[in-house]
């Protein structure tokens, strides 16, 4: 963690970071500031996007036969659109593409970057805060290490446990647009000033509280859960805790993440895409669990295991996910486990 005072703009803390490293080439640096212009050319269109006709749907649907929103395409295309040539990228995986996503011939470079273009989005109509999430890794496909290279990505680059990330975080479109993101030297949050078009930081080396005040979870799905899970949600609202659920998965783990709390999505008997959960490993759990490790919570299924030692098999591979305060999340899994012998 490098101790900057508060105010300072995000792209003079990644480089003072990069400082940190002498071997640091500086790519890193230079994928962080493109997804940063993205983030501000983002930030402009959901803040208008009750103004424009681009709410509603768009008539097509995404891989996960979601409706998607024109605000869905074109935060996808933002993105896609600024990486594609960046030079530090060999190749990206989106939530809202089937296949990996090539780079332009020529401009391939050392990490992957996915991401879940605009999470939440079925909020947009209705003015809740949603967000964007991404996630970092070094390539494995080739040891090229220089930028502007013509050695395109493949899926065996995604196909990394979470603890190998070099970088996670997410933009969150609320209130404020705020930046967080990790490196792995803690959590920092970064709030946009649309006057300026500056993010600067407002929230130094974030740690989760010790006391978990929120249970985050859609009780809607109660009746499809296990039944381990229906005693648990059971047991744990006999605690002294506030029930928060927005729907928006960013919103929902930046709110515990500020004010402690644990927020669940178990898989569910009901609808047979939710079979394994319904948040995606890739480019929304893992992110995210290396960010609330960071903070001193963590990241676990629904089966013990720590999401960042997942190894995944599919892309688009779903999980189910438990994620907060660190004595809550592990009480949770122990409390499964015990209970596990109650019919699936
Ligand atoms: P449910 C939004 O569609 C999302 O992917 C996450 O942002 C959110 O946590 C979850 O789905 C909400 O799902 O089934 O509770 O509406």
């Amino acid at each position: 963690m490098i101790d900057k005072p508060l105010g300072v703009t995000v792209s003079r803390y990644i480089m003072d970071l990069q400082q940190m490293f002498p071997e640091a080439k500086g790519d890193l640096t230079g994928l962080l500031n493109e997804l940063i212009v993205a983030a501000k050319t983002i930030n402009a269109e959901v803040n208008k996007a009750g103004l424009a006709d681009i709410l509603g749907q768009s008539g097509k649907k995404n891989v996960q036969g979601e409706e998607v929103q024109n605000l869905d395409e074109l935060t996808n295309n933002t993105i896609k659109k600024r990486m594609e040539s960046c030079g530090y990228v060999c190749a990206m995986l989106s939530e809202e593409d089937e296949d990996i996503i090539p780079v332009r011939d020529g401009y391939s470079g050392k990490y992957t970057l996915a991401f879940d273009p605009l999470d939440g989005s079925s909020n947009i109509d209705v003015n809740v805060s949603i967000g964007t999430i991404f996630s970092i890794h070094k390539r494995v496909s080739s040891s090229t290490e220089t930028p502007y290279c013509n050695v395109p990505g493949s899926q065996e680059d995604f196909l990394q446990p979470g603890r190998k990330q070099v970088a996670a975080g997410y933009i969150l479109y609320g209130s404020s647009t705020m930046m967080v993101f990790t490196t792995g030297h803690g959590v920092n949050g970064f709030t946009l000033d649309p006057s300026v078009g500056e993010f600067y930081l407002s929230h130094k080396d974030i740690k989760i509280p010790k006391l978990c005040k929120y249970l985050s979870v859609n009780e809607g799905n109660h009746r499809y859960w296990n039944e381990n899970m229906k005693e648990y949600v059971d047991y744990i609202k006999d605690k002294n805790i506030s029930s928060r659920y927005i729907g928006s998965l960013v919103a929902d783990f930046h709110r515990n993440l500020i004010s402690g709390g644990i927020f669940l999505y178990p898989r569910d008997k009901k609808d047979p895409t939710k079979k394994e959960g319904k948040l995606r490993l890739l480019y929304e759990a893992a992110p995210l669990a290396f960010l609330i490790e960071q903070a001193g919570g963590v990241a676990m299924n629904d089966e013990g295991e720590n999401i960042m030692d997942l190894i995944p098999t599919k892309v688009h591979q779903r999980t189910p996910l438990i994620i907060g305060n660190k004595a809550e999340v592990l009480e949770a899994t122990e409390f499964l486990k015990e209970h596990s012998s109650l019919t699936r």
